[in-house]
């Protein structure tokens, strides 16, 4: 057994897609552990593999458990994990050995689930929303390690765009020097997660998926290493009024400031603050951007997989 075997296990469903070369999607779990309350993460992380199975991808939700990593989770696996909810290690790039280590559970950022969907052979990851540049980054230096990996390693992250809780503008700018294309699906402007709109633009415009599959192939094929963000607007029934979403993100980030909150809790402690004081509206439209970019994230894994064939 090779070592990396012997830390990494796929699911069955998973591991059968990948050595016959269909589609398969990698799914997040950070959102699933410490962006949603019980049950709706458990609720919301089912319909998210189901809505990947009816596009015609096996999902692979990605997390560590029991000190392995885990591709593709059981039912069960994946209701321990929306049980524990904050009670997993939110875990990035820095803390996988360590988790592994003390033989814990974690649940995945997109950095790491970057890291062990690239181990897998997986190129296609779906989430809600990624990492940034945080405002007042300047001088606080808060920078996601989301970034870094998309720089880094070859996986197509699918997102409903970074939320504004983040410096939109830095965040652009900072993924445009490490060579990180933004990609707006069928929308020249960058959306902001709960918004469809943001005031900023995107990089490149591409209006489906087997264009944005025919992009990946490309750069790969150059041996161009690192990943793009596919930035997938909320539907627009969901989506929630641009004004009042920037005056809870603003009232958030006093009160984190007042809090002292800083490093990997800053992130999740701005997001549960949000929800707060928008009443659990901003829940319903995460649950259905979750599912729009689970759809999007399986028809670009299908195209991909097409592609080799
Ligand atoms: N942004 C969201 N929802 C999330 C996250 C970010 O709108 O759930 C989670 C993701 O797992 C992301 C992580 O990878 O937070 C980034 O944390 P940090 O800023 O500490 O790198
Ligand atoms: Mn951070």
């Amino acid at each position: 057994m090779t070592n990396l075997n012997r830390h990494l296990v796929l699911a069955e469903p998973v591991r059968a897609a990948l050595e016959a070369g269909r589609a398969v999607l990698a799914l997040e779990s950070t959102i699933l552990a410490h962006g949603m309350p019980w049950p709706k993460n458990l609720e919301t992380a089912r319909w998210a593999e189901q809505a990947a199975r009816d596009a015609g991808a096996t999902p692979a939700t990605i997390a560590i458990l029991d000190g392995q990593l885990r591709v593709g989770l059981a039912d069960a696996q994946l209701e321990q994990l929306a049980r524990l909810g904050p009670g997993a290690v939110k875990c990035s790039r820095r803390d996988i050995p360590f988790l592994l280590r003390e033989g814990g559970n974690g649940a995945t950022t997109v950095a790491a689930t970057v890291i062990v969907a690239a181990l897998a052979g997986i190129r296609v990851l779906a989430t809600g929303g990624i990492g940034g540049v945080h405002r007042g980054a300047e001088t606080s230096m808060d920078v996601s390690a989301d970034l870094e990996e998309l720089a880094r390693t070859r996986v197509a992250v699918v997102c409903a765009g970074p939320k504004s809780i983040l410096d939109l503008g830095l965040t652009l700018e900072y993924l445009e020097t490490q060579g990180v294309p933004v990609i707006g699906y069928r929308t020249d402007e960058l959306p902001a997660f709960y918004t469809r709109e943001s005031g900023f633009g995107v990089d490149y415009r591409l209006d489906s998926a087997a264009e944005i599959a025919t992009v990946l192939e490309t750069k790969w094929a150059l041996g161009l290493d690192g990943g793009v963000v596919v930035a997938n607007p909320i539907p627009g029934i969901a989506a929630l009024e641009y004004e009042n979403m920037e005056h809870f993100i603003a009232r958030a980030l006093v009160d984190a400031r007042e809090a002292r909150v800083s490093g990997k809790a800053l992130t999740p402690w701005l997001l549960q603050r949000v929800e707060e004081l928008s009443g659990g509206e901003s829940l319903v439209a995460n649950v259905e951007l979750m599912l729009n970019n689970a759809r999007l994230g399986a028809e670009i894994a299908v195209a991909l997989a097409g592609a080799d064939g």
